[in-house]
């Protein structure tokens, strides 16, 4: 892929507020802080054209950013975090089901999992909804260069019997060797046909 023009477009929190084009798109989902914005600036290769943070719950809206005037990758906000507003986390379930349940553009999400825990029941039970709406996953390990060799062939083997994935269906990133982001972009293209 190349990346000639990645722009920000809006922040929604409802459909009212989402693009109205009929571009593809692709978003990407997990916890919070396990790499969604910093995953879509590696893929971008903009240092930071979406906001990143050590706190979690940077992302509290659904952003849209239109890539090459053809299509758009969408950073959702993380789940489970325990020191976000009640009202932030009241209203996440449903932004979150709306969005996936009633975009006919979407054609895939980037379910982000750390490579270092097993993922939890969020994590499952987001699975579970992008199964419910019939949505193409890709899961992506991130944060790989925090482990060695060892440790990534038997994380990855822990998280796919959590998952009941097989091993193969994962891909690595790591935003600071940017291991994966051809294998990424090659699934995100594939899905966008
Ligand atoms: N070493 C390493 N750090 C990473 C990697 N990806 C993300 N980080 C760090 O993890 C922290 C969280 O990254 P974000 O991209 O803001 O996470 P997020 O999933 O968008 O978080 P929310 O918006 O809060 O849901 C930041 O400090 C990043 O620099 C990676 O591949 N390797
Ligand atoms: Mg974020």
């Amino acid at each position: 892929m190349i990346v000639k023009s990645a722009q920000f477009v809006k922040s929604a929190t409802g459909p009212d507020h989402y693009p109205d084009t009929s571009f593809g798109e692709v978003a990407f989902i997990g916890r919070s802080n396990v790499g969604k914005s910093t995953l879509i600036n590696g893929l971008l290769g903009r240092r930071s054209l979406v906001r990143t943070s050590r706190t979690p719950g940077r992302t509290q809206t659904i952003n849209f950013f239109l890539i090459n005037e053809v299509f758009f990758l969408v950073d959702l906000p993380g789940y489970g975090f325990a020191r976000a507003a009640k009202e932030v986390r009241k209203q996440w379930e449903p932004m979150i089901r709306n969005y996936l349940s009633g975009r006919p553009n979407l054609k895939a999400v980037v379910l982000l999992l750390d490579i270092r825990r097993i993922p939890n029941e969020e994590d499952i039970r987001m699975l579970d909804w992008l199964e419910e709406y019939g949505i193409p996953t890709i899961p992506v390990l991130t944060k790989v260069d925090k482990v060695g060799h060892g440790e990534r062939s038997s994380q990855t083997g822990k998280i796919a019997q959590s998952t009941a994935l097989p091993k193969e269906a994962f891909s690595c990133f790591s935003s600071v060797t940017r291991e994966g982001r051809e294998d990424i972009w090659d699934r995100v293209e594939n899905a966008l046909g």
